[in-house]
């Protein structure tokens, strides 16, 4: 029996400083009652999906900081979509800022299957930017500031017949993501990112910023045999514009689904679970062909 299902990446245009969890909430509904309507029985939200990307701006105060963290999942402002999720018997992915009870704050992900459960969290381990206030910097890159590297590793999880694994952002960027969710039997990873078209550290590198996007997400996919929904918060939001170009890709690296604006869109494909073996059997079969006795610098300690 094959394992085929079609999954939806919904990608979000900006969210405003002072645009209400509500207001992201209804736009996110109304993309997953879209993703629905194509038969989609997964839909992708993008990163630090429910406010505007905050870590773009230094703030000092404990309060100004923790306003755009949530400290329950779910939570009253979520509680629509975990409805709607129930209503139409469709799951998601949702990334957002969590703040634990013991005062510990991680940039997470959850993945919420169709009966409105949650049944994966990841918390983001790739922190890109800088700890302190950078003036020459035209806007802030604050996660290392603001987020603890997550502490849960890279879980894969039993969900929708198959196995599932998530990884955040500027985690697509390291082989050793993929390589952790491959090794762990994944067969299908949902990401969200938020990407700045401009990269203040190497300016000459922005016109590269969608194609280092698909490079990693396909290279990923391709090296570990296994799919990918790669879900933008895009647009200029705040002053800073960030890359669109959400993606479906295949084991085989191919791109099956691609987003086409810089805002609230919703793309689907239908994916076969059981794809993954045409790569995971033959090329990276890790069980024949991988030499992990040679590749000790890969863990080695910084
Ligand atoms: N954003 C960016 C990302 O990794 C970045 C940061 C942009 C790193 C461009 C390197 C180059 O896509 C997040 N949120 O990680």
């Amino acid at each position: 029996m094959s394992r085929k299902f079609v999954v939806a990446a919904a990608q979000m245009g900006p969210i405003a400083r002072d645009e209400p969890r509500a207001s992201a909430v209804a736009r996110m509904c109304a993309m997953m009652r879209s993703a629905h309507a194509r038969g989609a029985a997964l839909v992708v939200f993008p990163e630090l999906a429910l406010t505007t990307f905050f870590p773009r701006w230094y703030m000092q105060d404990a309060a100004e900081i923790d306003q755009w963290f949530e400290t329950e999942m779910p939570n009253g402002e979520v509680k629509p979509l975990f409805d709607l999720a129930r209503e139409l018997k469709i799951g998601f992915h949702l990334g957002y800022a969590e703040l634990t009870p013991e005062g510990r704050h991680f940039n997470t992900a959850i993945l919420v299957s169709g009966q409105g459960e949650i049944v994966g969290k990841y918390r983001k381990i790739h922190l890109p930017g800088h700890f302190e206030n950078e003036e020459w910097r035209p806007f802030q890159h604050l996660e290392k500031r603001y987020f603890e590297k997550g502490d849960m590793g890279f879980p894969v999880f039993d969900a929708f017949g198959g196995k599932l694994g998530m990884c955040i952002c500027n985690d697509r960027r390291w082989p050793e993501t993929w390589r952790m969710l491959g090794l762990g039997g994944a067969e299908l990873v949902v990401l969200g990112y938020n990407t700045p078209l401009h990269y203040p550290p190497a300016p000459e590198h922005d016109h590269l910023q969608y194609f280092h996007n698909e490079l990693s997400v396909q290279a990923g996919c391709y090296q570990n045999g296994l799919w990918a929904v790669a879900v933008a918060k895009a647009g200029v939001e705040e002053g800073s514009e960030l890359i669109g170009g959400s993606v479906i890709v295949a084991p085989t690296g191919e791109i099956v689904a691609r987003c086409v604006t810089s805002g609230d869109e919703v793309i689907s494909a239908e994916i076969d679970l059981d794809r993954c073996t045409e790569i995971r059997a033959n090329v990276f079969n890790f069980a024949l062909h991988r030499e992990p006795q040679d590749y000790a610098l890969i863990t080695a300690p910084k």
